[in-house]
């Protein structure tokens, strides 16, 4: 009996190998070979080295495989997340959680949808009915994990209706781009987790900002992405903000 489930568990291994290598393939390599000129950041592609800069140039910003410790577990939620930037602005994402088979689209100025119906952010302005998301992430420091644990206590007991996180930032996102959660916040993420889900947020109607209140900015591995301004600045002021080292904090080109 031992033997027939080990086996299966290797299956499994196997079968989890072979799709998430399916889908690094289909998203990196066909990129690269249908727009040879445009520039790429991929999860994949910094951690073998490769530069994690955003110029002007048009930019991928790719995660293959958004909630890969869920992945490797089999937890059922999995995103394939791709972001495209001009001037260093968003132009569009693309986020598909697998295992529920929804595909989330959104493009400047068209609005964004979830298998096609149109998303809305939630109309709630009062923190004390929302529900809001966010993740332990993955640093097991003992000072970053007091502080996001603090951060967590403090907005549970505004109070809010619940806190959520289903281990892939860009799903969370794009359940605020669906009215599910009011908000998303996390420090630890990188640009290749969040730049799909932030234009699938904004075109949703729902805004973008810093742990600290300031605007967005995509490689500081800090994010808000919330409903209305009401809600992001209340969530801001229960923060404890903290400094993980930038994306681009060894590849940083000048202007
Ligand atoms: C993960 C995120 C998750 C966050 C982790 C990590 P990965 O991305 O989506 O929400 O908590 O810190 O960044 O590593 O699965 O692509």
């Amino acid at each position: 009996m031992t033997d027939l489930w080990q086996n299966a568990m290797d299956h499994a291994v196997a079968l989890a190998r072979k799709a998430g290598s399916l889908v690094r393939d289909a998203v990196q390599n066909d990129m690269k070979e249908k727009f040879p000129t445009h520039s790429f950041i991929g999860e994949e592609s910094v951690a073998a080295g490769e530069p994690c800069v955003l110029t002007d140039n048009p930019t991928w910003i790719v995660d293959p495989v958004d909630g890969t410790t869920n992945f490797v577990h089999g937890y059922p939620f999995v995103a394939v997340s791709i972001g495209f930037a001009v001037d260093r602005k968003l132009e569009f994402g693309v986020v598909y959680s697998c295992i529920e088979d929804k595909m989330y689209t959104a493009r400047k100025g068209k609005g964004a949808f979830c298998n096609g119906q149109i998303l809305n952010v939630s109309d709630q302005k009062e923190i004390s009915q929302s529900i809001i998301a966010t993740e332990f992430g993955s640093n097991r420091d003992i000072e970053v994990v007091d502080k996001i644990f603090s951060s967590m206590r403090k907005i549970l007991c505004l109070p809010i209706h619940g806190i959520r996180g289903v281990g892939t930032a860009a799903t969370n996102m794009c359940l605020v781009a669906s009215g599910c959660v009011e908000a998303y916040y996390e420090i630890g993420i990188h640009c290749w987790d969040i730049a799909a889900g932030a234009i699938i947020v904004t075109e949703a109607g729902g805004v973008l900002m810093d742990v600290d209140g300031g605007p967005l900015d995509l490689m500081s591995r800090r994010v808000v992405a919330a409903n209305n301004k009401i809600i992001a600045e209340r969530i801001v002021k229960e923060i404890d903000a903290f400094t993980p080292l930038r994306d681009d904090a060894s590849t940083e080109t000048e202007d």
